[in-house]
């Protein structure tokens, strides 16, 4: 398989091209917009990249022999609208072809004769974990074109790091979270039962062990009777002060009284998020023009359609980063990509237990991929 990049201002004339240097046997790999030139960051002008590949063993398709003119011009007659606008612009005709694919919403529709049989099994296994077609058609490609380039390699570890280098590329910060915590206040947000409470007490225990952080928490977790007593019996543990918090004044009166802590950390009730009024009452009890790292909490358990309209009433807030919390009650954890890759929001830190302070991860990408492939 013989692969190129072809750059040009829009699609057809890329198109032309890819099929003057390599004919009609091209298949399109990759295809997206991108911004070059430009004077600091200003005036860039937008190109169309298009990864093109070849299989210079397939057989060319057999020429048939010229028609009769009255013949061609009665078939030419018979055809559709559709088909018509096909034969007069090829380029339409393979840009509705992809997108018909994309709407079928499987990387196999397009890859499976692309992919080679070598990176199946990887790309299988993020499948089965939950990764969304919309990234493993993305990603396929990439990974097939590093492949060759590499000289088809069989070994296991040299295919899991082609396989790290797509997926990562330019995403290493987001996945990275070990340089959090850094903020003078920590919030956990999230919905009911995630583990907001018990995450915050591993993250304190952590900042006090390891960071020896001098360490405070605000609960404005008031809605229910036992929240108060379950921060204030790991508070206790720690050897932490525990104020709690009704509204914006409490919340200034508690900033001043731990004005020479190094972090406090904020625990928040759990509600229906997807009500946003609840997200609003949050700002009510939370000044979030302070210097404050907001975490949202989401446990691995829920369902993705849930979580991301929950994600959409959070947007009203500052999100830094993801906790997910609850890895050990699942084997799907795909999730993960999904949502970093759709909104751009990292992960700081991922739990795998209800053990205080033990079950925490500080998110890595390696971890990470490791937990994908489990033992391939
Ligand atoms: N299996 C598992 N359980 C967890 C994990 N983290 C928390 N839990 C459990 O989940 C339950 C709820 O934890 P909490 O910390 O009270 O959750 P919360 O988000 O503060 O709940 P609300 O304040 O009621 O919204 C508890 O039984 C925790 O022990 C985890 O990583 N894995
Ligand atoms: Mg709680």
């Amino acid at each position: 398989m013989k692969f190129k990049k072809y750059m040009g201002p829009s699609l057809p004339e890329v198109m032309k091209k890819v099929r003057a240097e390599l004919g009609q046997n091209a298949v399109i790999i990759n295809s997206k917009t991108v911004y070059k030139g430009g004077v600091m960051g200003l005036f860039k002008k937008k190109y169309i990249e298009v990864v093109a590949a070849i299989d210079p063993s397939a057989v060319e398709p057999v020429k048939l022999p010229s028609q009769h003119p009255e013949k061609l011009a009665a078939d030419m007659a018979a055809v559709t609208t559709r088909s018509k606008m096909k034969e007069y612009n090829p380029d339409l005709g393979l840009l509705l072809k992809e997108v018909q694919q994309l709407k079928q919403g499987l990387y196999r529709t397009q890859a499976e004769f692309i992919v080679p049989e070598a990176l199946k099994p990887m790309l299988n296994l993020l499948a089965e974990q939950g990764v969304a077609p919309f990234l493993l058609n993305q990603w396929a490609p990439i990974l097939t074109e590093l492949y060759y380039k590499e000289q088809k390699p069989e070994n296991t570890d040299k295919l899991k790091s082609l396989l790290a280098q797509t997926i990562f590329e330019g995403k290493d910060p987001l996945l990275d979270g070990s340089e959090l915590l850094e903020k003078k206040f920590v919030a956990l947000v999230g919905p009911t039962g995630v583990g907001k409470t018990t995450t915050l007490a591993k993250l304190a225990a952590k900042s006090i062990l390891k960071d020896r952080k001098k360490v405070a928490f605000i609960t404005t977790d008031t809605y229910r009777i036992a929240a108060i007593e379950q921060l204030k019996t790991y508070a206790n543990i720690v050897g932490a002060p525990v104020e709690v918090c009704y509204n914006l004044e409490d919340f200034s009166r508690a900033k001043a009284r731990f004005s020479n802590y190094d972090t406090i950390f904020i625990d928040t009730a759990g509600r229906n998020f997807r009500n946003g009024q609840y997200v609003e009452d949050l700002k009510e009890v939370i000044d979030f023009k302070e210097d404050v790292q907001t975490f949202l909490t989401i446990a691995l358990t829920a369902k993705e359609y849930d979580i991301k309209q929950i994600i959409e009433q959070f947007s009203q807030l500052h999100i830094d980063r993801f906790i997910f919390t609850k890895l050990d009650e699942t084997s799907q954890i795909g999730m993960i990509l999904n949502l970093i890759w759709d909104t751009g929001i990292g992960v700081g830190f991922l739990t795998t237990g209800q053990n205080v302070p033990d079950d925490l991860k500080v998110a890595d990408k390696e971890w990470l991929l490791s937990h994908l492939l489990g033992d391939m």
